[in-house]
């Protein structure tokens, strides 16, 4: 399948706006845009685990990266979310094996005939052993995260992931969410995959999956599932709802899928433009498949996904664009009802390993680049470096203060600027952010709210420049090292007449604190 009609996949390019990012144009020119707050009944609350970071299971072949003694990483996620979400899984988890002991045999590496360098999953075996799910489990304990884990189905066996799952269930505890199997098993028949025939479908996968689930719930009785973690086909999402059988109803907890924005990032037409013009796709997907989780009391967790497939554009994927994107992305999803969104990252090696190791994002580098691939990571720890907060990282935690709140409705005018903005109800106030992707144009806003305003205050998100990969700020505070950062710049807002009124800047957010 090609990579571009993935699920919510960007389909049209934007045509390019000029840049101009003069003083003028921020101010003088503003344009004015107006935000409404409705309270209409139905309100949806963003779960406390909303956030959450997605990482290949193959990083755990370190089993000191997820670790109680990995202090800096424990730090970041904690400032990320108190209540995070911790998935793995990624193309290397389908080459993964269980070393459950010195005597387990190891398995054979499937590697598809013919020409190696169209195909894009790894070709080498990656072995977790029992002390690095010990450790991740101490990590887990540590920043108080609960588990997402991917379990090897494309090159594995029922028994090997029942082994496996029963360790992970008895080690991970209450921590442990669910379980998946496979890894977008939508893309298995493509030709640069090649985990299965070209002719393997879903009703093959369906069948091949229960087997699978069956044995897990034998070894592991507790044992919680979410599915079907596809690549791009929401009709997989829809039909597993649908079609699972009654057997395995109850222990359905969770629809996933993944979105990547755009990809792969050697294409001329992924452009910072095009990322920051949205997919108006979403709401409608979004709606179909919420309708089918809700038919089945389940949710729906967008479990990995991020800007630019094929690890990530550098320029985009590490700059402050992807912050913006970000923000904006999560704030859309949870307002249409989705329950989590995982974005993907991790070492650079794994992620590397993770497409067989091409470096497609290399080939358009404009700069020299510290990592090949995984541009897009969220937190970025090397060996031998400090680990460090990228700009996407930024936008991941302006969303996630809506975490508790009720999303609001929302009507937005904002005469043609390309700017977003989400409302939340929080205990008797509001918040509201605002995201201003527009690449010319300032934009000058009024609130409008249910209740009239007595305070307002706001937090910047804001960088020199959209490709900018260093030098930016939340509420005027750049992440630390070891993850220090709280809030500096609490702006007061004028309101008048208990309507407050912001000027948002070109390529900047703001979220807004009302009461
Ligand atoms: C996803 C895979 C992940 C890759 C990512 C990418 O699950 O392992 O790293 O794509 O293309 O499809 O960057």
């Amino acid at each position: 399948m090609d990579r571009r009609s993935f699920l919510f996949q960007a389909s049209a390019a934007v045509a390019a706006i000029a840049c101009s990012r003069s003083a003028a144009a921020q101010d003088a020119s503003a344009v004015p845009a107006v935000l409404t707050l409705s309270e209409e009944p139905g309100a949806r609350q963003v779960p406390l685990t909303y956030t959450g970071l997605s990482y290949e299971l193959a990083q755990l072949t370190d089993p000191q990266f997820f670790s109680a003694s990995n202090r800096d990483l424990i730090a970041y996620c904690r400032l990320l979310s108190p209540h995070g979400v911790l998935r793995v899984g990624g193309n290397t988890s389908e080459f993964c094996w269980f070393k459950a002991n010195a005597s387990t045999p190891v398995p054979q590496l499937h590697v598809p005939t013919g020409n190696l360098t169209a195909n894009w999953m790894p070709h080498r075996l990656f072995a977790i052993t029992p002390e690095a799910i010990d450790e991740l489990a101490g990590f887990l304990q540590a920043t108080g995260w609960r588990l997402i884990y991917g379990l090897n189905f494309g090159n594995s066996t029922p028994e090997r992931a029942a082994v496996e799952a029963a360790y992970v269930a008895q080690q991970a505890g209450d921590q442990l969410e669910f379980f998946q199997i496979g890894n977008e098993p939508d893309f298995y028949h493509d030709a640069n995959n090649g985990t299965r025939a070209p002719n393997w479908d879903f009703a093959d996968y369906l069948k091949e999956w229960t087997g699978f689930a069956e044995a897990i719930a034998a070894k592991a009785p507790g044992a919680r599932f979410g599915g079907p973690d596809v690549g791009a086909s929401s009709n997989w999402v829809t039909r597993f709802g649908e079609e699972l059988p009654a057997t395995m109803e109850s222990r359905l907890v969770a629809l996933t899928g993944h979105y990547y924005a755009e990809g792969p990032p050697n294409d001329p037409r992924v452009t910072t433009t095009r990322l920051l013009g949205g997919n108006p796709k979403i709401p409608a997907e979004m709606k179909r498949i919420e309708e089918t989780a809700r038919a089945r009391s389940v949710l729906y967790r967008m479990t990995e996904g991020n800007s630019c497939y094929r690890g990530g554009k550098p320029g985009m994927s590490n700059a402050f664009a992807s912050a913006l994107w970000a923000g904006d992305y999560m704030l859309q999803l949870a307002s249409l009802g989705c329950a989590g969104v995982n974005l993907h990252g991790g070492s650079s090696a794994f992620l590397t390993a993770g497409l067989g190791d091409h470096t497609p994002g290399m080939d358009v580098a404009k700069t020299p680049q510290t990592v090949r691939s995984g541009f897009y990571t969220p937190i970025q720890s090397e060996p031998g470096r400090e680990a460090k907060a990228m700009p996407i990282f930024y936008g991941m935690l302006l969303a996630n203060q809506f975490a508790g709140d009720e999303m609001l409705n929302v009507q937005v005018d904002t005469q043609g600027v390309n700017a977003t903005a989400y409302a939340a109800r929080h205990n008797r106030g509001f918040k509201a952010a605002i995201f201003n992707k527009d690449e010319s144009r300032a934009i000058d806003l009024s609130v409008h709210v249910p209740r009239k305003v007595r305070t307002a205050t706001a937090w910047r998100m804001q960088a020199p420049a959209l490709d900018s990969t260093e030098g930016v700020t939340l509420a005027g505070a750049e992440i630390e090292p070891h993850a220090q950062w709280s809030p500096k710049i609490v702006e007061p807002i004028a309101t008048q007449h208990g309507i407050p009124r912001i000027k948002v800047p070109v390529g900047s957010a703001a979220l807004l604190f009302l009461s």
